[in-house]
C-alpha cells in the first residue's frame, strides 16, 4: 500500500511527517472520501470499500434513525423531560460509519456524544436518555455491548483506552480498541499522553477524533496550528484525515485501522473532518460565536443526503423502502418519547451499591445516614407526576 500525503498507510510503514506551512490553509487537506457531497462514488487509492446493495441500505437507515433518535432527545429536553441533551447533528456518518467497523471482540470508550456509535452497539437508546434525565448513573453495563459509559472529563477516556487496550494486548485478547474524543479534547494533556503511552507500546488502539470544528465556542484555530491527523506523527504513528460527513470513507478508514490494531501493528489516529450543526448542549447558544453562513455551508454537506443521492442514483431503493423507514423512525420516536415519560424515579439510594463490588461496612452506615435524612423531608416517596400532582 502506498504511502501518501495523508499522513501514513494503514499497514504500518510507518509514519511521514509531510511539510506544511503553519495554519491550517486549505480546510481539507488529504482529505479521505468515497462519497462526494452530491452523492457520486469515488474511489481512494489506499481506501477501497466494497459494500453489498443491503449495507448501503442498512447504513442509510442507522443514519436516519440516529438523527430521529437525536432529535427526539433534543425536544424531550426542550419540553423539560431531560436536563440536558448533548447533540451528534451533523455527525451521524462519523459515529456511524466508525461504528459499524468496530467488531463484536472490540471496544468502545466514547465521549459524551456518541449516540450513533452507542447505537451500532445495540445500547438501547433509553439507556442513555435515562442519565441525561438523571434516572440512572449511565444505565448500560460496559461488559455487555464493549461499549464504555460516557465520559464527561474531557480527554480522560483516551487513556482508559490505551490502559484497556494494553491489558488486551497482555491477556492476548483479539479485540482492537477505539477511543472517541473531540478536537478540543486534542489540547488535553491526557490525549497526548495517551498517544505516547499507545506508541511505545504499541498498543492495538485507534484514536477516532471527530474534529467538529467547535470546543463548545472555541474554534480550531485556537486549539491547533497544524492539521490534527498530522500530530501523530510526532508520536510515532499515522494519522489520517477523512471526510466526516461521508459514511462510506469513515467505514472503510476506521476498518482498515482496526485490522491494522489487531494485527499488532499498533496505533493510529484517524481524524474525521466534520461539522457539529446544532449547539454544543441544549445549554448552549452558538449565535453568539458562530456565523450563521457556515452552518448554511456545512448543510451542504449533510451525510444523510449524499447517501440518499447515492440510493436515488444507483437504483437502490424504492418508494417503498423510504415509508418503511419513516414508518420505523416514527415508532423510534413515540418508544423514545414514551419511556423517557415513564420512567421510575430511581431509589435515592442505589448511588450506594455501586460504590464497591462487595458490601463495605463503612457504605452501609452512609446509606444508612442518607436514607434517614430523606425520610426526613415532608414529601419523601412523592414521585414526579404523581403524589406531587404536577
Ligand atoms: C477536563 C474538562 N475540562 C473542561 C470541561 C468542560 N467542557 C465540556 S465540553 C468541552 C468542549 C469539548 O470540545 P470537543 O472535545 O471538541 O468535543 P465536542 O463537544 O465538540 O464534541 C469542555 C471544555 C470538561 N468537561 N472536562
Amino acid at each position: 500500500m502506498a504511502v501518501d500525503h495523508v499522513g501514513g498507510p494503514p499497514e504500518g510503514a510507518g509514519p511521514t511527517t509531510p511539510a506544511h506551512p503553519g495554519p491550517d490553509a486549505s480546510p481539507t487537506p488529504g482529505l479521505v472520501q468515497l462519497l462526494s457531497p452530491e452523492g457520486e462514488r469515488v474511489e481512494h487509492p489506499d481506501w477501497s470499500l466494497d459494500l453489498t446493495d443491503d449495507e448501503y441500505r442498512d447504513l442509510y437507515r442507522d443514519l436516519v434513525l440516529v438523527r430521529r433518535f437525536d432529535a427526539e432527545a433534543t425536544a424531550l429536553q426542550r419540553q423539560g423531560e431531560l436536563g440536558l441533551w448533548a447533540s451528534l447533528l451533523g455527525q451521524e456518518a462519523a459515529q456511524v460509519g466508525s461504528g459499524r467497523a468496530l467488531g463484536t471482540r472490540d471496544y468502545a470508550f466514547p465521549t459524551y456524544r456518541e449516540h450513533g456509535v452507542a447505537w451500532c452497539r445495540g445500547v438501547d437508546p433509553l439507556n442513555l436518555l435515562g442519565m441525561f434525565r438523571g434516572v440512572n448513573n449511565g444505565g448500560w453495563d460496559p461488559g455487555t455491548n464493549n461499549f464504555h459509559l460516557y465520559t464527561i472529563v474531557i480527554g480522560a477516556q483516551a487513556l482508559h483506552a490505551v490502559g484497556y487496550a494494553m491489558g488486551q494486548q497482555r491477556s492476548g485478547r483479539e479485540g482492537a480498541v477505539i477511543a472517541y474524543f473531540g478536537d478540543g479534547a486534542s489540547s488535553q494533556g491526557d490525549v497526548s499522553e495517551a498517544f505516547t503511552f499507545a506508541a511505545v507500546f504499541n498498543a492495538p488502539v485507534v484514536f477516532f477524533c471527530q474534529n467538529n470544528q467547535w470546543a463548545i465556542s472555541e474554534p480550531t484555530e485556537r486549539q491547533m496550528r497544524v492539521p490534527l491527523y498530522q500530530r501523530a506523527a510526532g508520536f510515532g504513528f499515522p494519522g489520517v484525515r477523512v471526510d466526516g460527513n461521508d459514511v462510506l470513507a469513515c467505514l472503510a478508514v476506521t476498518r482498515g485501522a482496526l485490522e491494522r490494531a489487531r494485527r499488532g501493528e499498533g496505533p493510529m489516529l484517524v481524524e474525521a473532518f466534520t461539522y457539529r450543526m446544532g449547539a454544543h448542549t441544549t445549554s448552549d447558544d452558538p449565535t453568539r460565536y458562530r456565523l450563521a453562513a457556515e452552518l448554511e455551508a456545512w448543510k451542504l454537506k449533510d451525510p444523510i443526503e449524499r447517501l440518499k443521492a447515492y440510493l436515488h442514483k444507483n437504483g437502490l431503493a424504492d418508494d417503498g423502502f423510504f415509508a418503511d423507514l419513516q414508518a420505523e423512525s416514527d415508532e423510534l420516536a413515540k418508544r423514545i418519547r414514551d419511556g423517557v415519560r415513564t420512567m421510575p424515579d430511581p431509589d435515592p439510594t442505589l448511588m450506594f451499591d455501586h460504590a464497591y463490588a462487595e458490601p463495605h461496612p463503612l457504605v452501609d452506615e452512609e446509606r444508612a445516614e442518607f436514607s434517614a435524612y430523606h425520610a426526613s423531608f415532608a414529601d419523601h416517596g412523592a414521585h414526579h407526576g404523581q403524589e406531587g400532582g404536577q
